[in-house]
This record gives C-alpha cells, sequence and structure tokens, in this order.
C-alpha cells in the first residue's frame, strides 16, 4: 500500500464563484460543490445513513451485489480514477474486485480534502493498492491522471452516487463530453444516477423530519462566514426543497426568514437580501431510461451493462468509450 496527495490551491476560486452566485439576478445561486468542507461531509454521511434519503444505500446494495460482474466486463490491465471520492465506502468493493486480478492504482479526485482524507483513510488497506489523491476539480485532476497513465492500460473512471445529477440541465452533458475528451477508446465511465421517482418521496428525502439536510444546506452560509469572513445570520435562513416537476430536478434553496444585508470581506462584496428571497444551492436531477440512453449517444458513449436498484430506483451504468 502506497498513498500520496496532490494538494489544490487558494480560497481566490471559492471567493470568486461565491462572488458571481451572490450577485446573479433574479435568482442568487451558491456552487452545490462547496457543500462538502468538514462539516458539511460529516453531515452528507449522515444524510446518507438516515432512512427517507435511499440513494446512497441503494448504489451499495448494487456494488455489493453486482461488484464482480461489473469487473469482469473490465480489460485488464486497468487504472481506476475516481470522481468525487466521497468517503470511499462504496468504491471499497470494486477496487477489492479488481485487486484480486492485478495490483491496483486507484486516483480518487475530490475538491473536499476532507472527503478526500476520509477515502483514503477507508481504502488504504486494500491489498497492493496505490493511492494517489488528487485535490482537485474533477477534469483538471483527470488530466492530470491521464498525463501518468501508460499505453497498455485502461482507464475506468468512477461517477458514483448520482452527483453527475447536481450539473445543472444541459451542464451534465457538457461534462460528460469533456470527460469523453479526456479518455481514449475503449476506456469505461461507471456512472451512478438516481431515477424518477414520486415527489413525496423526494421530498422527504431532501427536507428530512430531523433536519440534518437542513444543517447540510445552512452549513454553506456558515462556511462562507469562517473562510471568507462573511456575516450571514444563519438563524434567518431557512431549507427549502423544491420539486421542479418539468425537469425532474430536486432543489435546494436558503429562504431568507427577512430583509437583510450581508457582507462577505475576502470576496470583497456587500448585497441585501429581502424577505422570502432565495439562495438556490443544490439542483439534483432524477433520470429517466431513454434521457439516460440519449446522455450515453450524445456524448461518445456506448452502453455496456447497467445494474438497478429496485428498492429505491438507482442505476449504475457502464458505458464505454466509442
Ligand atoms: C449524492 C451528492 C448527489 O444530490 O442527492 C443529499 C447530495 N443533497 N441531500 C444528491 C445531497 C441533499 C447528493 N449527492
Amino acid at each position: 500500500m502506497a498513498t500520496e496527495l496532490i494538494k489544490g490551491t487558494a480560497q481566490d476560486e471559492f471567493a470568486k464563484e461565491v462572488c458571481t452566485g451572490l450577485t446573479k439576478s433574479p435568482q442568487k445561486e451558491l456552487p452545490s460543490k462547496y457543500l462538502y468542507d468538514a462539516v458539511g461531509s460529516a453531515l452528507f454521511e449522515a444524510i446518507s445513513v438516515l432512512p427517507q434519503y435511499g440513494v446512497t444505500r441503494a448504489e451499495e446494495r448494487i456494488l455489493g451485489r453486482y461488484a464482480t460482474e461489473i469487473v469482469s466486463k473490465l480489460p485488464a490491465p486497468v487504472i481506476v480514477a475516481e470522481l468525487g471520492s466521497g468517503a470511499g465506502k462504496k468504491t471499497r468493493v470494486i477496487l477489492e474486485g479488481l485487486s484480486r486480478r492485478q495490483p491496483i492504482s486507484y486516483y480518487p479526485i475530490e475538491i473536499s480534502s476532507a472527503a478526500l482524507a476520509m477515502c483514503r483513510r477507508e481504502l488504504s488497506d486494500i491489498n497492493s493498492i496505490s493511492i494517489v489523491g488528487f485535490e482537485r476539480e474533477y477534469l483538471d485532476g483527470l488530466l492530470e491522471v491521464a498525463a501518468r497513465w501508460e499505453a497498455d492500460q485502461h482507464l475506468m473512471v468512477l461517477f458514483l452516487g448520482s452527483t453527475i445529477g447536481n450539473f445543472d440541465g444541459s451542464a451534465g452533458v457538457e461534462f460528460l463530453s469533456r470527460l469523453r475528451a479526456i479518455l481514449r477508446e475503449g476506456d469505461s465511465l461507471l456512472l451512478g444516477t438516481d431515477l424518477r421517482k414520486p415527489v413525496a418521496t423526494l421530498v422527504a428525502a431532501y427536507d428530512d423530519p430531523l433536519g440534518v439536510t437542513a444543517a447540510f444546506n445552512r452549513n454553506l452560509l456558515v462556511r462562507i462566514n469562517r473562510e471568507l469572513d462573511a456575516d450571514f445570520d444563519i438563524e434567518q435562513f431557512e431549507h427549502l426543497v423544491i420539486f421542479d416537476d418539468t425537469n425532474q430536478n430536486i432543489e435546494m434553496h436558503l429562504r431568507a426568514r427577512q430583509d437583510q444585508t450581508v457582507t462577505v470581506a475576502k470576496a470583497g462584496l456587500g448585497f441585501r437580501i429581502l424577505r422570502g428571497e432565495t439562495i438556490w444551492t443544490e439542483t439534483s436531477h432524477k433520470y429517466s431510461q431513454s434521457e439516460l440512453n440519449s446522455i450515453a449517444r450524445q456524448t461518445g458513449f456506448r452502453w455496456q451493462g447497467q445494474w438497478i436498484d429496485h428498492e429505491w430506483a438507482f442505476a449504475d451504468n457502464l458505458w464505454i468509450a466509442c
């Protein structure tokens, strides 16, 4: 076992994106990728074991049942890059399956240093694994992995948990096209996608009765206060979940309880937010089967396999770059 970490850079990017998002009109927004500081990552881990939130368990069941079958469809030798490694628990079964065939190189790519640390801790005991973690944006990290991979190796990209659903609208398709452009023909993508389900199920999953998801959402403001020297009054913002039926998106927002002025010192920003106005913090798209087929085709992949959990509609899709 060997592990290495390529560290990320400064907070400038965070400040810039916060500034851009909070000055958008008419809808203020913040990028959901910043939800995962140490507290946010721990809260997401808690969400993933809530009875109302079935996403993580569904994918754990799929990978637990079918990891051997999935691995058997991959060429050898293969190296593995994972986008948004999270805590690494789901990845474990895949890596263990692969490590039975060959020594395995694993490259988690994650802008959250907290999540990256959890994942390295979780996976470093796997037999003959070498882990190099990249604290990078997904595609920047993938380009660095590409620079390290050898001619005879295939690359498998893991993009689990339906994180792809957090890309808004056409941004998901654009992201997958850019990802495909980094791959070579025959490389593979294992893509986790949460499927359409009844509105009531989704609302309960994203607005849970314990308020864990509310804390996860509001923590984004706590983080901005701490890291960017802002003065959000946390008590004055409430968690709001909206289902957009047309686009099959569940959205998280933070709604102002009253008119207020906020300053974000390190972003050089001061702004007003009115009572009832919201800051949009996350979109989580729910996919249909025909949509998945069309996305694969549009982005340069062909379908190789799909595994579905029927207790909580979720699919892991194995696509091959063509
Ligand atoms: C699993 C990261 C994609 O969209 O369901 C959970 C995050 N947000 N509850 C999702 C999340 C609110 C999540 N991802």
